[in-house]
C-alpha cells in the first residue's frame, strides 16, 4: 500500500480523497494555492504545500509545482480528483517518469479516450451501441454529403477533442449542413486547437445515463450499475440519480454487462464511466470519461461501495477481491450539487460564509469543505456543495431530499438551493419522465 498520497485538487473532492485515505491509514499531502490557504482541505490534512498564485494555471494545474510537491513530501502516489488534471494524460505520464504512482487509468486510455473519435471507434469494436454517423473524422465535404445521406438528419457535428458541448452543431436539414459543420470546425479549433470532427445522427429527447466502473490490474471489471444526469442546465449537471429513473433492473443489467465485457477487453483500469444517450429503450455510447466524477457518491449510496478507497486499493495493485454477483443494488441515490451562484441568473457569488449549518439524519449526506467563516474564492468552479440523500425508494428519497434542503443553511452568499426546492416540487421531476432538455424548459417557462 501507499505511504502517502498527495491529493492534486481542493475544495470537496479533496476532503472526499483524505477521507478515504485516512480510513487506510495513510497519511495525505494538500496542495493549494495562496488563495486557498484557509481552506478546509489544507486544514484537515497531514502536509500541505502552497503551489502557486490563485489561478489554476499556476497553481492546480501547475505540473512541476505538483511534482515537486510531491517530491519534498515524500509522496508516493498522486490522486488528481476530478477536473484539473484528471484527465491529462501527459501528467499521469510525468507522475509514473517521476516514480510516483498516479491513482487513476494508464496514460495510454487516458488519452485514447481524450479523442472522442478513438474511444467511439475503440467501443465499436469491443460490441458497445454507438449513436449511427461517420466512420471517424469528416475532413471534406463530401465524405460529410455522403454521411448525412446516408445516416439521415437531424445531424450533430462535434469535435474530437471535445465534450461538455463546445463545438456542437446541429444541422436540421442540407441546408444547414455545410454551414454547421464549418461552424462547429472553427469553434473547435479556437476551443481545443484541433478541428478535428465527426458527426452524429441528432437524438432530440434523450436522457443522459452514465455506467460506473472499476477494473483492476488482473483483467477483474464490475460495474456499480448507472447515474441519470439528465437535469443539468448549459452543459453542468444539476441533479443526479441513481438507478435511473427510466431504467429497469434488466436494462441496467444489460448495460453493465456490456460496458464490464468492452472495458475487460479493453484492459482497463481503475475508476471510469460510460455515458450513453439513452432515447425509445436505446442505449448509445457517447463518451468515455476516466475519471472519478463528481456524482460518484449516489453510486456509493445504492452499492455501499468506497469508490475512491478501491480506486486507491487498485492503484497500489490489489485485487478487486470482489465479482459481479457481490455487488447488490438498494434504495435510491439523489445528489444535489449546490453552487455559489444566484439562482435567478447564476452569476457566480464568491465571498465569505458568515454562518453554515449542514443538515444531517438517516441516509443524508453532505460532501462539502464549507465551513462558517470560510471564504468562497472567485477563482475556480462554483460548486460548494453536494447533498445526497439515499431512502428506500425514489418517493422517500425526495420527501427526504426537501427536508434535507430545508435544514440546509448557508448564510453570507447566495447559493442555489433555492432551484434545488423547485425542481424536488415539480411534479415533472417527482414523475421522473424528464430528458435532458427538461429543466432548460423549466427555467425557460419561469418554473
Ligand atoms: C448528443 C446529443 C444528441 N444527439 N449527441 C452534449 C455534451 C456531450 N457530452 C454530448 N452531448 C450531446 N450529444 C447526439 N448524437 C445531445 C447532447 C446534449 C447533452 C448530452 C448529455 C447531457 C446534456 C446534454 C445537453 C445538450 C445536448
Amino acid at each position: 500500500m501507499f505511504h502517502k498520497i498527495l491529493i492534486a485538487n481542493r475544495g470537496e473532492i479533496a476532503l472526499r480523497i483524505q477521507r478515504a485515505c485516512r480510513e487506510l491509514g495513510i497519511p495525505t499531502v494538500a496542495v493549494h494555492s495562496t488563495a486557498d490557504a484557509e481552506a478546509m482541505h489544507v486544514r484537515l490534512a497531514d502536509e500541505s504545500v502552497c503551489i502557486g498564485p490563485p489561478a489554476a494555471r499556476e497553481s492546480y494545474l501547475n505540473i512541476p509545482s505538483i511534482l515537486s510537491a510531491a517530491a519534498i513530501t515524500g509522496a508516493d502516489a498522486i490522486h488528481p480528483g476530478y477536473g484539473f488534471l484528471s484527465e491529462n494524460a501527459d501528467f499521469a505520464e510525468m507522475v509514473e517518469a517521476h516514480g510516483l504512482t498516479f491513482i487513476g487509468p494508464s496514460p495510454a486510455h487516458i488519452r485514447m479516450m481524450g479523442d472522442k473519435i478513438a474511444a467511439k471507434a475503440a467501443m465499436e469494436s469491443l460490441g458497445v451501441p454507438l449513436v449511427p454517423g461517420s466512420d471517424g473524422a469528416v475532413a471534406d465535404a463530401a465524405v460529410l454529403r455522403a454521411v448525412a445521406e446516408r445516416t439521415g438528419y437531424p445531424l450533430l457535428v462535434k469535435a474530437a477533442a471535445g465534450g461538455g458541448g463546445r463545438g456542437m452543431k446541429v444541422a436540421r436539414d442540407a441546408s444547414e449542413l455545410e454551414e454547421a459543420w464549418r461552424l462547429a470546425r472553427t469553434e473547435a479549433r479556437a476551443a481545443f486547437g484541433s478541428d478535428e470532427v465527426y458527426v452524429e445522427k441528432y437524438l432530440d429527447r434523450p436522457r443522459h445515463i452514465e455506467v460506473q466502473i472499476l477494473a483492476d490490474a488482473y483483467g477483474h471489471v464490475v460495474h456499480f450499475g448507472e447515474r441519470d444526469c439528465s437535469l443539468q442546465r448549459r452543459h453542468q449537471k444539476v441533479i443526479e440519480e441513481a438507478g435511473s429513473p427510466a431504467l429497469t433492473a434488466a436494462a441496467r443489467d444489460g448495460i453493465g454487462g456490456v460496458a464490464t465485457a468492452a472495458l475487460s477487453k479493453l484492459g482497463y483500469r481503475n475508476a471510469g464511466t460510460l455515458e450513453f444517450l439513452y432515447q425509445d429503450g436505446a442505449f448509445a455510447f457517447i463518451e468515455m470519461n476516466t475519471r472519478l466524477q463528481v456524482e460518484h457518491p449516489v453510486t456509493e449510496m445504492i452499492c455501499g461501495v468506497d469508490l475512491v478507497r478501491e480506486q486507491i486499493r487498485i492503484a497500489a495493485g490489489h485485487a478487486l477481491g470482489y465479482g459481479q454477483d457481490d455487488v447488490r443494488f438498494s434504495g435510491h441515490a439523489i445528489e444535489c450539487r449546490i453552487n455559489a451562484e444566484d439562482p435567478d441568473n447564476f452569476m457566480p457569488t464568491p465571498g465569505r460564509v458568515t454562518a453554515y449549518h449542514a443538515p444531517g439524519g438517516l441516509g443524508v449526506r453532505v460532501d462539502s469543505a464549507l465551513y462558517a467563516g470560510c471564504v468562497v474564492p472567485p477563482y475556480y468552479d462554483s460548486m460548494i456543495a453536494k447533498l445526497i440523500v439515499h431512502a428506500p425508494t425514489r418517493a422517500d428519497a425526495i420527501n427526504r431530499l426537501r427536508r434535507a434542503i430545508e435544514e440546509f443553511a448557508v448564510l453570507g452568499i447566495k447559493t442555489t438551493l433555492p432551484l434545488h426546492r423547485r425542481i424536488v416540487d415539480n411534479p415533472g421531476f417527482q414523475r421522473g419522465d424528464y430528458t435532458i432538455h427538461w429543466l432548460e424548459n423549466l427555467m425557460a417557462s419561469g418554473g
